[in-house]
């Protein structure tokens, strides 16, 4: 079986069927599977038209082992993805100044500028209601946003971007690493920092604690 919308295709190699004899087949994709659907879609972030199921000629059997004899196209319908993307967990390494998170499904960073590098703070407490500046010296400095940070530019449930020079020795400076404050500094998503394939920020704030690699 194939996805299709004239072109291109998602073929459904490794994605998961039920497995008991029935009318109804239920074909669960991969994640990889369902963003790609979803940008041949009738729904947002698809190309506006409706996604036609192709089955293959001998797909499928019935009890007396009789194959279905003809492909066969049937027009999906379709329900948009109205879930939002949930960052999960946040890495950082103070050496290169490489962060790394996760987030619940593969979110578009393609162009790069869809994730929203205004909206994204390294921090040194969860608030944003001490906004400290650097007349106290790098210890008591937040990383108000990472403007300037080069994200790598490829769609994924692991989203990798480098920080520049200035904004990682600033996250250093209060991190619980050598050469730190002691007590682990904190990545910051601001509302609609994120989006998925079909379109959707995140309508919430996160503050997630770094796990940090020293600076070695
Ligand atoms: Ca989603
Ligand atoms: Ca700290």
């Amino acid at each position: 079986m194939y996805l299709n919308a004239s072109t291109p295709t998602v073929q459904l190699a490794s994605a998961t069927t039920t497995s008991f004899d029935s009318y109804n087949i239920t074909i669960t994709l991969t994640e990889r599977q369902r963003v790609d659907v979803v940008q041949i879609s009738g729904t947002p972030g698809g190309v506006g038209t409706n996604t036609v199921l192709r089955v293959t000629e001998h797909s499928f059997r019935d009890i007396a082992q009789n194959f279905n004899q003809q492909a066969q196209d049937v027009v999906l319908v379709e329900t948009p993805d109205t879930t939002p993307p949930v960052p999960l967990n946040a890495r950082i390494h103070y050496g290169t100044g490489v962060v790394m998170f996760n987030t619940s499904e593969i979110l578009d960073v393609t162009p790069t500028t869809v994730l929203e590098l205004t909206l994204l703070a390294l921090r040194n407490d969860t608030t944003t209601t001490l906004e400290r500046d650097r007349q106290f010296g790098f210890q008591t400095s937040d990383v108000i946003d990472l403007t300037g940070s080069t994200i790598t530019a490829y769609d994924d449930t692991r989203t990798v971007f480098q920080l520049t020079e200035l904004q990682r020795v600033h996250a250093l400076a209060f991190s619980g690493t050598k050469g730190g404050d002691g007590t682990a500094g904190y990545f910051i998503l601001e509302p609609n920092a994120l989006r998925d394939v079909a379109l959707n920020r995140n309508p919430t704030r996160y503050a997630l604690m770094l796990v940090e690699e020293e600076d070695r």
